[in-house]
């Protein structure tokens, strides 16, 4: 899965796409270097982000997702908005990806039951402003494992065909790096609910910090690709359906070894 953000502000491709020919070439670019799916975003949701309008959203995804279902481009839709979800599917996105699982909006199981689409339940605790503020566990493997099977409950209580769920454990999200670290070595545990698991560690700040400088500055986000490849193939390794990455041909080169050497035992 390669990313898009339509926004002024996420944290590591923010404000490069809003530029319609540029949005359109460089999901061409990713498509071209192996992504089987484009996730579309108009919402930052780095960690202390203010909110903007379901109108802003939907006004930065909208034209974005119309051009590229033009050329056939298979599309996520990144959004917690049940709205936003709506007028995407109508627009050309065939998947929802909700980082809230759906908690953040009631009317967002319904609109992908009405769609018979793909829904990915990620875990989630709050929104951006106060999420790291969340960031508290005993287990965090037990606790998201548990709260993404209470999402689970919910959405297939809805009418939601549990055959369209994948599951992400939302590394980032109201957790710290220790946390990430424990949810990506423990993803056979997600895997166990019986559901698709989707996996994003690409550039996040917990690898940032692995890779701090001996002053303790974090390694910027745009140096952090060996780090995210590396958690792309370890990720492939233990089974996940997909990956959610910025630079799509370092992740498929190293996935192409991956399944070489595979092949090859
Ligand atoms: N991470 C971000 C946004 N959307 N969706 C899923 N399913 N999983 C994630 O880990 C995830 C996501 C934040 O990263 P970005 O700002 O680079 O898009």
């Amino acid at each position: 899965m390669g990313v898009l953000n339509v926004t002024p502000d996420s944290f590591s491709d923010g404000g490069r796409y809003e530029d319609l020919d540029a949005a359109v070439a460089h999901v061409l670019q990713m498509r071209s270097d192996g992504a089987d799916l484009i996730d579309i975003g108009g919402e930052s949701t780095r960690p202390g982000a203010d909110r903007v309008d379901a109108e802003v959203e939907a006004g930065r995804v909208l034209p974005v997702i119309r051009a590229l279902a033009q050329v056939g481009v298979p599309m996520s839709i990144d959004t917690t908005r049940a709205e936003v979800a709506e007028r995407a599917l109508v627009a050309g996105a065939t998947v929802v990806n909700d980082v809230s699982g759906g908690l953040a909006d009631p009317r967002m199981a319904a609109v992908v039951a009405g769609a018979g689409c793909p829904w990915v339940l990620m875990h989630w605790r709050g929104h951006s402003r106060r999420m790291q503020d969340l960031a508290e566990y005993g287990d965090v493997v037990r606790e998201v494992r548990d709260e993404l099977r209470a999402r689970v409950d919910d959405a297939t209580s809805a009418g939601v065909d549990p055959a369209q769920l994948i599951l992400d454990p939302g590394l980032g999200f109201a957790k710290r790096a220790e946390h990430n670290w424990r949810l990506a070595a423990h993803l056979d545990e997600l895997m166990a609910l019986g559901f698709p698991v989707l996996i994003g560690a690409s550039r996040k700040s917990y690898l940032g910090s692995l890779l701090a400088a001996p002053d303790g500055k974090p390694r910027p986000a745009d140096e952090r690709e060996a780090a995210t490849v590396a958690t792309s193939v370890l990720a492939a390794q233990a089974g996940v359906w997909g990956i959610r990455v910025h630079d799509v041909r370092a992740t498929v080169d190293a996935l192409a070894v991956l399944h070489a050497t595979e092949a090859a035992r």
